[in-house]
């Protein structure tokens, strides 16, 4: 049996109960083969794989915290520390009902090569907890988050662990987060990121993964002789890294027809409204039938269906899982051109393959999405050297970034023979680095 054969076994028996872990794993290990194969019996010496496949460290905890109705509520943190070959741990922090330790390892364990990818000293991580923001005061969030952070703050450090937003948490929460690291610690540090800009925050941060996703899909097109203007667009999410994909692409001359949240989606055939979706997610925390009522021409639904919309280009930026083989069919059946993942994980194995062998030019999310740590790097460098760049400073990086990574995971694809495979690409890039890193420091 191959080497990377062997290790997947062994982690699909150590890790039934977390099928968001395997998968991920399932997806890196297939596509590494090739590089992996070339080194077998070094790095089956080295165990590499069995070590970059089990977490460094993984803590879970207890979160107390107090109601607006006097009652004591109780959820379960967690923070798992993947890899730190390359650089401190760095990875955001999901809050939502459906957080276990699953999710969050298959999110850790993306981080480490889409880290890589980005070029800068990061390694990887990622935390959270099963609260849900939706429907709690102001005072309720920040109830949570202080005490999230106090049992937190014990395992992360400007130089050790640096966590940032995900889904549910944005910029009031790493606020909250923030000034209660400050107060236990009595240190003012860049231990988060996504900060606020009176507070240490970056600018630009706040639409890097949005815009970092544009700038990378608008590489790819123009690699393919095309441009961004004039196309079809369709984006799932309606929260950060949705509303400012659709921002950068319709700066781009692209038309961006739908978004969507977890209970329905909207179709607007003049184009969506950025103004208005930021103030009913953003301000209001309202849901999507807000829109439609304030936007005569846009149509609401319940339930999913982006994907049913005829495009150019698809863009995922919710959530894992949620572009399936169906939904794949129909994107090839009404000639997509691109699909490319603002989303960690939201194409599935099957979907992605379908989409590849139907000549859909497919970037996952691990190098499409990687705008937002990079620019949170970003952000770490200049709280390290106590100086903000300009917007147009970070933004130039960033889309500098995002060009590099192109052209990174689409030579290391055709290195493998395998031109065009974007996803084989990423994968081979981002483990290159970190392979070496953690065969140069010894069995650690
Ligand atoms: P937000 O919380 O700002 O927005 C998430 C959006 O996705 C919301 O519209 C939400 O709808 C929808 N959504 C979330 N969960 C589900 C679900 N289970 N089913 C259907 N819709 C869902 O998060 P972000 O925009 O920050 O994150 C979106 C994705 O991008 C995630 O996969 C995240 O890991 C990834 N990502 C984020 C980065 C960042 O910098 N923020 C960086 C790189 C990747 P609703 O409001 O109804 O829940
Ligand atoms: O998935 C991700 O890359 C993020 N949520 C951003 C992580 C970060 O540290 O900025």
């Amino acid at each position: 049996m191959s080497y990377v054969d062997e290790v997947l076994e062994r982690v699909k028996a150590k890790n039934a109960s977390e099928p968001e872990f395997l998968q991920a794993v399932e997806e890196v290990l297939e596509s590494l083969k090739p590089a992996i194969e070339a080194n077998e019996e070094k790095y089956r010496k080295e165990a590499l794989l069995e070590r970059l496949t089990e977490p460094d460290r993984q803590f879970k905890f207890r979160v107390p915290w107090v109601d607006d109705n006097g009652q004591v509520q109780v959820n379960t943190g967690y923070r798992i520390q993947f890899n730190n070959a390359i650089g401190p741990y760095k990875g955001g922090l999901r809050l939502h009902p459906s957080v276990n330790t699953g999710i969050i390892k298959f999110l850790g364990f993306e981080q480490i090569f889409k880290n890589s990818l980005t070029g800068l000293p990061i390694g990887g991580g990622k935390g959270g907890a099963d609260f849900d923001p939706k429907g709690k005061s102001d005072r309720e969030v920040m109830a949570f988050c202080q005490s999230f952070m106090t049992e937190l703050g014990k395992y992360i450090g400007s130089d050790v662990d640096v966590p940032a937003g995900d889904i549910g948490t944005g910029a009031r929460e790493i606020g909250y987060m923030f000034g209660q690291y400050k107060k236990i610690k009595g240190t003012y540090e860049g231990v988060l990121t996504g900060k606020g800009l009176s507070y240490g925050g970056s600018l630009a941060r706040t639409e890097a993964t949005g815009y970092g996703l544009l700038y990378i899909t608008e590489e790819l097109m123009k690699c393919h002789g095309e441009s961004m203007e004039g196309k079809t667009v369709v984006i799932s999410g309606a929260g950060n890294v949705a509303i400012y994909a659709t921002q950068k692409a319709q700066q781009m001359g692209a038309k961006v027809v739908t978004c969507s949240d977890s209970t329905g989606w909207i179709y607007d055939p003049e184009g969506i409204d950025v103004a208005l979706l930021k103030e009913v997610k953003e301000v209001k925390r309202a849901r999507l039938t807000e829109y439609a009522a304030a936007r005569p021409g846009a149509e609401y639904h319940e339930g999913r269906g982006v994907w049913s919309v005829k495009c150019d280009i698809a863009l995922p930026c919710a959530t894992q899982n949620e572009l399936l083989i169906d939904d794949a069919k129909q994107l090839v059946a009404n000639g997509c051109k691109a699909v490319c993942e603002g989303a960690n994980m939201p194409t599935t194995i099957d979907a992605t393959k379908y989409l590849q062998e139907n000549g859909v030019w497919f970037i996952g999310g691990k190098a499409a999405n990687a705008g937002g740590v990079a620019t949170s790097a970003l952000e770490m460098s200049q709280n390290s050297e106590r100086l903000s760049w300009t917007f147009e400073e970070v933004d130039s990086k960033l889309k500098q970034i995002m060009i590099n990574i192109y052209h990174n995971i689409d030579d290391a694809a055709k290195r493998y023979g395998e031109e065009g495979n974007y996803v084989m690409g990423a994968n081979i890039a981002g483990f290159e680095k970190v392979a070496e890193a953690m065969l140069a420091q010894g069995v650690v």
